[in-house]
């Protein structure tokens, strides 16, 4: 490898690269289902900008090499502000650490630039050595919060177990996704969270929390779900009781754990929910995402249980950092009626896909529950092939 000889030049190349990226026009995928998908990530590493990652300075960095590279950007929250749809990605350092940077687009599925630098969440001590998946909720009370999930070493592990975790839930505000004020993390009876979400409206005067119970930072041991828990001060939010709103369960895509994907979208059926799901393989996890619907008073209690799953990995999808994923936690609603919904895949880059609400709510409304067994399912199988023979005949297509 040589010195560069016109340096400007190469910069200035760099930069061409990157605006070629970004101004790609997207398009539909050819395949057809609930969801359109797209045949370009929204987001991926090549995204971030090169001064992000370059030096530009031929006397330090003769060679014009990445100083501070970034290995994948994936997992973002959403939010729609004014005309603008509004990222918070994942962004992962080539040195493992992830941290948040907000990229905006006008039309959802194209042409999202990162604003100028990536975001500075406010510490509350040294011990937090990663942020990740944050969860973006305007709630009802004037505030948008930020939750993520905050790693720390952890302090029990024996001095040669330098990988154990402990996980907690991380609790941010703002007004303008740039300044941010730190909470302080929530508190709960389980040991471990992630994948908390801030419920968007006051719930009997409190606030509403979806956590994720665990015993381990991999093992979810005794924590069973999806949970559910209130308190009156979002500053010192203390959850002294958590129910499971949606529980994991046997031979399911839900078999391992479950996580809350955002905030849920209110719908006049219920609250809609969009989760991921995980089992186990002899290939190792797959995560799936999947609905639900819960009582529009009521949140904790589910109303409509669409058996299976929303979407999964497909394609050059399944394979990344961590193979076989789909994860997401973030979707917006615009005014015309349509959920873009935002999925990183195989925790390496993040796509979008688009559904009318209308069809995600028939699909949750009326799609079986997931029968529980080899009989049941084969018996809501033979139903609708004998309910289509009928119609079919009526119409005499057969
Ligand atoms: O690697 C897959 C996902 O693993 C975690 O999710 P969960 O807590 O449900 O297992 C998160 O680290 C997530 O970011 C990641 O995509």
């Amino acid at each position: 490898m040589k010195t560069i000889d016109n340096y400007p030049q190469a910069v200035r190349r760099l930069y061409e690269k990157y605006n070629q990226l970004i101004e790609r026009k997207n398009r539909p995928a050819e395949e057809e289902g609930l969801f359109q998908r797209y045949l370009h990530p929204v987001l991926t590493r090549d995204h971030i900008p090169p001064s992000w990652r370059y030096e530009f300075d031929p006397q330090h960095n003769p060679f014009l090499l990445e100083r501070l590279a970034v290995n994948s950007v994936f997992n973002a929250g959403a939010i729609r502000i004014g005309d603008s749809f509004l990222l918070a990605a994942r962004v992962e350092g080539a040195d493992r650490k992830s941290f948040f940077a907000i990229a905006e687009s006008k039309s959802g599925i194209e042409g999202f630039r990162f604003w100028e630098r990536p975001l500075e969440i406010p510490e509350l001590d040294e011990s937090e050595t990663n942020l990740y998946d944050l969860r973006l909720t305007a709630h009802e009370d004037g505030w948008i919060y930020g939750l993520f999930c905050v790693e720390s070493k952890d302090p029990a592990a024996p001095p040669e177990d330098t990988s154990s975790a402990v996980a907690q839930a991380g609790i941010a505000r703002t007004k303008d996704l740039k300044k941010w004020e730190r909470l302080a993390n929530l508190k709960t009876p389980s040991p471990q969270q992630r994948n908390v979400v801030l419920h968007p409206e006051f719930v009997n005067g409190c606030y509403g929390f979806y956590t994720r119970p665990q015993d381990g930072f991999i093992q979810t041991g005794s924590g069973g779900g999806i949970g559910w828990g209130t308190c009156r001060s979002i500053e010192e939010a203390v959850l002294t009781e958590e129910i499971i709103v949606d529980e994991k369960r046997y031979h399911t895509i839900k078999e391992v754990k479950n996580g809350l994907g955002p905030a849920p979208i209110k719908t006049r059926y219920g609250w809609l929910h969009l989760a991921h799901g995980v089992r186990n393989t002899a290939a190792g996890l797959r995560y799936v995402l999947y609905v639900f619907m819960t009582d529009l008073t009521c949140p904790w209690k589910v109303t409509h249980r669409p058996g299976g799953y929303l979407l999964a990995p497909r394609g050059a999808e399944r394979v990344g950092d961590v193979s076989n994923v789909l994860f997401s936690n973030g979707w917006i609603l615009d005014e015309e009626g349509t959920v873009y919904l935002y999925y990183g895949s195989s925790d390496t880059r993040l796509h979008v896909a688009t559904c009318p609400l209308e069809a995600l709510v028939d699909y949750t409304l009326n799609t079986p529950e997931d029968g529980g067994r080899t009989s049941k399912c084969v018996r809501q199988r033979i139903e609708l092939i004998e309910r289509n023979q009928t119609w079919l005949q009526k119409e005499r297509l057969l």
